[in-house]
Parts: C-alpha cells; sequence; structure tokens
C-alpha cells in the first residue's frame, strides 16, 4: 500500500503539532506504523490522501452512526452556513433539539449544550457536587470521561492506549476526591459508600464502557449503582457521550432500564460536528446559571451548525426506530464469525459486543473489567491492526477503543468486514 503522501504529512506535522496529531490516540503509536492522512469520506468508507480506501470502523469514534456525509445532514449544514454560523444569542435551534432529546431521553428533562463530552461530564461532576453539596466522586478503572482534571484517574481510552500512569499536570488535590473503583463490582461500591456515604457527591459511570474496548455491564449491575446512590442521596451520572443515541433511541438507560439523575451526551448528538450537552430533571438542572449557583458558560455553546447536524441527525433516528435492531443484528453476525474464525485458526479472542459497539480482545477469559481488559496481548493486536489495514478496513488504532458499525454498511460492506476480519485472524494463526 502506497502512503508517501500521508507520510510525508505526518513527518511534517511532527514538526507543527505535537505528535503531529490532535488527539493522542489518532497517532497509531501503539500499533506502529504512521497515521493515515484523510482525504475524504464516502458513506461506509474513507479515502486516505494517498488514495486508498478503507472501511471506516472508527466512525470519527462514534459520532458517524450513518457513515460519512450523510446528504440529508450535509444539505441541511448548507442551508445553516448560508444564515450564519455563530451568533453568541439564543437560536430556536436549540430550543428544537432540546424538545427532541428531551422526548427521547425521558430522564432528561432539561437539558445544557456545551462544546465536547469532556465539557459535558466535567459540567456534570461541578453540577453533582453544587447539587448534593458534597464533593467526592466514584468512576471506574477504565472508564474515560475526558480529560477534565478530577477525572482521569485509572483512565481508560488515550491514557490506556499509551500505557500511562495517569497525566501529568494533574495536582494531587484535584484527584483526591475522587475514588475509582473496578467496573462491574458492586460489593466495592457499597464498601466505599459504607466508608465515605455521607461524602460521595456522585457516580459516574459508562453504562457501557466504551473506553478500555466495549466492556458491557454485567446484569443488575447499574441498578445496583441506582439503588446505592438512591439510599446515600448521591447522584447516579450516566457517561453516555458513546452510547447515547448509539445502542438505543434513548441510549444504554434505555436498554437496561435503570434511570441516571444526569446524563452527558457528545459524539452523535452533534452528528460530527463538536456538540456535547449534559441533561437530567428539572430539579438539578436549575441548579446550573443563570438559574442557580453552579456556573458553566461556553462562547461556541449551542453553536447553529454543530446544533443543525446534531438536530438532523436526531430527526433521521426517530424516521427509523428499526435501525437500532438492523445494527445489532450486524453486529452480532460480525462477532459470530469472527469467533469462529479465530476458533479455527486457534487464535484465542474474546468479543464484546453490544449493538454497533465491539472489541476484540486477544484474552484467554470474558472481559469485564479493566484488568482483564488488560489482559489482552496488545502486541497481537498490533498486528491485527495491521492485517486489518492490508484487508482495507480502518480499525481503531488501540485495543482498548472500541469498534463501530455504521448503517451506511449494506451487505457487501458486512461481507467486506467479516471476510477481512477472517482473514487478518487466518494470518495470525499462522504466525
Ligand atoms: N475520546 C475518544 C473515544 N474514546 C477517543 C478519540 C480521541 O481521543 O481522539
Amino acid at each position: 500500500m502506497n502512503t508517501n503522501i500521508s507520510n510525508r504529512l505526518y513527518q511534517e506535522s511532527l514538526a507543527k503539532i505535537p505528535g503531529g496529531v490532535n488527539s493522542p490516540v489518532r497517532a497509531f503509536k501503539s500499533v506502529g506504523g504512521n497515521p493515515l492522512f484523510i482525504q475524504r469520506g464516502e458513506g461506509a468508507w474513507i479515502i486516505d490522501v494517498d488514495g486508498n480506501r478503507f472501511l471506516d470502523c472508527v466512525c470519527s469514534w462514534g459520532p458517524l452512526i450513518f457513515g460519512h456525509a450523510h446528504p440529508r445532514i450535509a444539505e441541511a449544514l448548507r442551508h445553516q452556513l448560508a444564515l450564519g454560523w455563530t451568533f453568541g444569542a439564543p437560536t430556536e435551534l436549540e430550543l428544537r433539539l432540546a424538545e427532541i432529546i428531551t422526548h427521547m431521553v425521558p430522564s432528561v428533562e432539561k437539558v445544557r449544550f456545551v462544546s465536547s463530552g469532556t465539557e459535558a461530564t466535567m459540567s456534570a461532576i461541578r453540577l453533582a457536587r453544587g447539587f448534593t453539596k458534597r464533593n467526592k466522586i466514584i468512576k471506574f478503572e477504565g472508564c474515560y470521561h475526558g480529560h477534565a482534571d478530577c477525572l482521569l484517574a485509572k483512565s481508560g481510552s488515550g491514557i490506556a492506549t499509551l500505557g500511562l500512569p495517569d497525566s501529568a499536570g494533574v495536582p494531587f488535590g484535584t484527584t483526591s476526591d475522587t475514588i475509582p473503583l473496578p467496573y462491574n463490582d458492586v460489593d466495592a461500591v457499597r464498601k466505599a459508600f459504607e466508608d465515605y456515604g455521607e461524602d460521595i457527591a456522585g457516580v459516574i459511570v459508562e453504562p457501557i464502557a466504551g473506553n478500555m474496548g466495549c466492556v458491557p455491564p454485567m446484569p443488575s449491575f447499574l441498578q445496583s449503582l441506582r439503588d446505592i446512590t438512591s439510599h446515600f442521596k448521591a447522584l447516579l451520572i450516566f457517561d453516555e457521550v458513546m452510547t447515547g443515541f448509539r445502542v438505543a433511541k434513548g441510549g444504554a438507560q434505555e436498554l437496561y432500564h435503570v434511570k441516571p439523575d444526569i446524563t452527558t451526551f457528545g459524539k452523535i448528538i452533534g452528528g460530527g460536528l463538536p456538540v456535547g450537552a449534559y441533561g437530567g430533571g428539572a430539579e438539578i438542572m436549575d441548579m446550573v446559571a443563570p438559574v442557580g449557583p453552579v456556573y458553566q458558560a461556553g462562547t461556541l455553546s449551542g453553536n447553529p451548525l454543530a446544533i443543525t447536524a446534531g438536530l438532523e441527525t436526531l430527526m433521521i433516528i426517530n424516521e427509523d426506530p428499526g435501525m437500532y435492531s438492523r445494527l445489532d443484528e450486524m453486529g452480532r453476525h460480525v462477532a459470530q464469525e469472527w469467533r469462529l474464525a479465530a476458533h479455527e485458526a486457534g487464535v484465542r479472542v474474546s468479543i464484546n459486543q453490544i449493538g454497533s459497539m465491539f472489541t476484540l480482545f486477544f484474552a484467554d477469559g470474558p472481559v469485564l473489567n479493566y484488568a482483564q481488559a488488560l489482559t489482552s496481548d496488545t502486541d497481537i493486536f498490533s498486528r491485527f491492526f495491521r492485517l486489518m489495514q492490508e484487508q482495507e478496513i480502518y480499525y481503531p488504532p488501540s485495543q482498548y477503543e472500541c469498534a463501530f458499525l455504521s448503517t451506511a454498511m449494506g451487505d457487501s460492506e458486512i461481507d467486506h468486514l467479516i471476510r477481512g476480519g477472517k482473514e487478518a485472524l487466518r494470518s495470525l494463526g499462522k504466525q
């Protein structure tokens, strides 16, 4: 594969941008080789600057549930572009998107828009602390809630990918009220509440973890979090930045029938443009300024272009309620075929899949928490990643990120994905 132009752009970028990239996981550091520079996207495919074409399983790390350059979203953006793209004043668009979200996610009565998932979770934590007048926060190892200081403790995503012991530059004081516990471990949560219950403002959790690879909640994990937090009058925060509008119309909370106090959104809510949001019951949300004392603001919050993309995305979702079961069927089919191929090739794998989110771990047993995710053989993963690239599949360049399907993938794309994965697994079996 010719990647000369990507390589040249990467070398030039190294001189001007730290690591040549604007977000660490893109750098291919954990899988080797240089990042591909992308020129354009067409439906389920991306094309790099050297003209190589790949089936895209990154989907911009989740937002592109319909694939690239969906014509309706493109048209809506063109229309808004002609009207102006930022006013620093309210627009009807924000109201309409808020209405759709509160309809689709009933636990959310009011919602505040921000510009990224990081901002959403950072603000949700401040709100939980302001509402409860308590300081401590429970998070789970391997979950990643953006790069706000207080949440960078035992994080997944890029921190896990690069094998970093959390981040430099985070003062001890900012994480001293953060309690990281093992995912899916209800006993550990109970114990933490027995020890610090009166001081715990909230529990933040990815209801389906996506930042240590895809790790589903065990039956009753989320309900236990609901029961314990309610008992101790702490808030339950679902970080649905990745799962919101991806696993079901109402997110993971709809799938598992558990109602959080605060939900954070990102990715799909902006249709691929920078939008985040946090929302919850009116009593809690009315703690936010200008009504209440919890301050949070943003010049570009509710940006008309970004909100337009989000609005059009959620409208398309609402017109096609069957899309989630189709995506889940596709995901199950891929996972099943790859399991079989891995078995035949003598490669040990553990594949987690929920709807259109999935991860192939090169591990012996089930992966239900961060410690188990870390048992995956990352050398084999790196080889798998490169073999997938040879098969014209753009797979996430990290063991600790999810792969995604999009509705732009038809039968031939799913066949391409299954065949490519099988070929890669067969090659691994021979090495
Ligand atoms: N936060 C994204 C999902 N894990 C990864 C993308 C990135 O860090 O660039």
